[in-house]
């Protein structure tokens, strides 16, 4: 066999099954998010804060930060152990790929654990990923720093190593696809109620948001801390 076949078939079933999965998303989003109005445009940023939440409740987080971006994007950043950027054995690609293409992915990713963080449907980050025009993740761990970028889901490159760290987490920036999505503009006062919620039904987890889009008075952006 050809060197060209055989990478071809290597490209295959694994692929394609995660190419379908996104587009099956991105076909029927209110099947996964519940609506594509304002509520499934917040929702998404509850499912990327749902994983931090998990990696706390697992007792190697203790710091979760929502960042409303100048452009309404969402950042979410976290200081767990980062999301495993190792080669996964069975799909021959990082860990960390698996996790943010493929529907379901992951123990911690179904949805026994997002019951007990309160999340809501629990589908996963690699809906949101279905549902964004760009993400892209960045992982501290191993004393080094990971990313990978996506579009509509899919990768733009393989995960690669872009410098060294002294700590460990995940921060996740997406942007919501706005030809699927009705409403394109974040509320502040929305996203900082569930995270007081959160914050009262995970106590011991230091939760901020931040608006970057607004500053107060003095200067200083538009930021609440929960912490219970
Ligand atoms: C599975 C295994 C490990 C970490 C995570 C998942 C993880 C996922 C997310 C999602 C957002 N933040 C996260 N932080 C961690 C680590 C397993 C290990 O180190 O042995």
């Amino acid at each position: 066999m050809s060197e060209e076949n055989k990478n071809n078939e290597e490209y295959g079933a694994d692929n394609i099954q995660v190419l379908e999965g996104l587009e099956a998303v991105r076909k029927r989003p209110a099947m996964y998010i519940g609506d594509v109005g304002q509520k499934g445009l917040h929702h998404l940023v509850y499912e990327v804060v749902d994983n931090s939440i998990d990696e706390a409740l697992a007792g190697h987080c203790s710091d979760i930060d929502v960042f409303i971006n100048e452009d309404n994007s969402i950042t979410v950043k976290d200081n767990g152990r980062g999301i495993p950027t190792a080669l996964h054995e069975k799909e021959k690609k990082s860990a960390l790929e698996v996790v943010m293409t493929v529907l379901h992915a992951g123990g911690k990713f179904d949805k026994g654990s997002y019951k007990v963080s309160g999340g809501l449907h629990g589908v996963g980050v690699s809906c949101v990923n279905a549902l964004s025009t760009d993400l892209r993740v960045e992982v501290h761990r191993g004393g080094k720093v990971f990313e990978q970028e996506y579009k509509i889901g899919v990768p733009q490159y393989d995960v690669r190593e872009i410098g060294t760290t002294d700590r460990t987490g995940t921060e996740v920036t997406f942007k919501p696809d706005l030809s699927i999505f009705v409403e394109s503009i974040y509320h502040y006062d929305i996203l900082a109620a569930r995270l007081r919620e959160l914050s009262f039904l995970n106590k011991g987890i230091n939760l901020s948001i931040t608006d970057l889009r607004r500053k107060n008075d003095d200067g200083t952006h538009v930021n609440e801390k929960f912490f219970s």
